[in-house]
C-alpha cells in the first residue's frame, strides 16, 4: 500500500514541477553559457580532449579580491578584473603531453586579457609570481626571444570575455611538468600577449593571480 502511495505520488510531484517552471522565466543564465562554450584552443595543433576522457591531476579555483594574508586569488587592479571575478584552473597530463584549461566569470565584458602560468605563488606584490613556466629554460632573463616565450614553450591562455564577462581558454603543449616541478599560478595581464622579438611573452600589467597547488 504504501509503495503505491509513493508510485502515485511521483508523477504528481513531476507535473508539479513541470507546471512550476513556466513560471521561471528565461533570464537566469546560470551556468549554460560556461557549460555549452566550446574551449578557445590557443595553440590550434589539436583537439581539445573529448569530455569523456578529461580527467585532470590538478585544479585549482578562487574568487579574486583585494589581496589579504593567505589570499590565493588575488586582484591587482579593480577596474580589470573585479571583485568577485572567478577563475578556475585544471591540468591534465599523460606521459608526453598537458592540457590546461581555464575558465573565468565576473570580468570586463568583450574584453581581452592575457594569461598565463608563471613559476611561483601570488602574493601582494605581483612580481613575486616570478616569470612564465618555460619548458626549455631561456638562459636570458627577462625572456622576450620568441624562440623561448612562444605558446609551445610556455602556456598562454589569452582570452576575450563574452558580454556576460565569462571566458574560456585551452593550452596544448608537447610536454609535462617534471616531477616535483610545475607552474604555481595562473596571471591574469591587461593586455594579449605580444609576439614580437623583444616583447615577445609581455602582456602588460599583472591584474590578478591566482595560485595553483603543489604538485
Ligand atoms: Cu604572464
Amino acid at each position: 500500500m504504501l509503495l503505491r502511495a509513493l508510485a502515485l505520488a511521483v508523477p504528481l510531484t513531476m507535473i508539479a514541477g513541470c507546471t512550476n517552471s513556466v513560471d521561471v522565466g528565461p533570464t537566469t543564465r546560470v551556468s549554460v553559457t560556461t557549460s555549452a562554450s566550446a574551449w578557445t584552443v590557443f595553440q590550434g595543433a589539436v583537439s581539445p580532449s573529448p569530455a569523456g576522457s578529461w580527467s585532470p591531476d590538478t585544479v585549482a579555483s578562487g574568487t579574486f579580491l583585494p589581496y589579504k594574508p593567505g589570499s590565493t586569488a588575488i586582484t591587482y587592479d579593480p577596474a580589470v578584473v573585479p571583485p568577485g571575478a572567478t577563475a578556475s584552473v585544471a591540468i591534465a597530463q599523460n606521459t608526453q603531453s598537458m592540457e590546461v584549461r581555464v575558465q573565468a566569470t565576473g570580468l570586463i565584458p568583450r574584453r581581452a586579457y592575457g594569461a598565463h602560468l608563471h613559476t611561483m605563488p601570488c602574493t601582494a606584490t605581483p612580481d613575486d609570481a616570478g616569470p612564465h613556466y618555460q619548458h626549455q629554460a631561456d638562459p636570458s632573463k627577462p625572456s622576450v626571444d620568441p624562440s623561448y616565450a612562444n605558446p609551445q614553450n610556455e602556456v598562454w591562455l589569452d582570452f576575450t570575455a563574452d558580454g556576460y564577462g565569462e571566458a574560456d581558454a585551452a593550452a596544448l603543449q608537447k610536454w609535462t611538468f617534471p616531477a616535483g616541478q610545475s607552474a604555481r599560478s595562473l596571471i591574469l595581464h591587461a593586455q594579449p600577449t605580444r609576439t614580437a622579438a623583444g616583447v615577445a611573452g609581455t602582456a602588460g600589467p599583472r591584474v590578478a593571480c591566482l595560485t595553483l597547488p603543489e604538485r
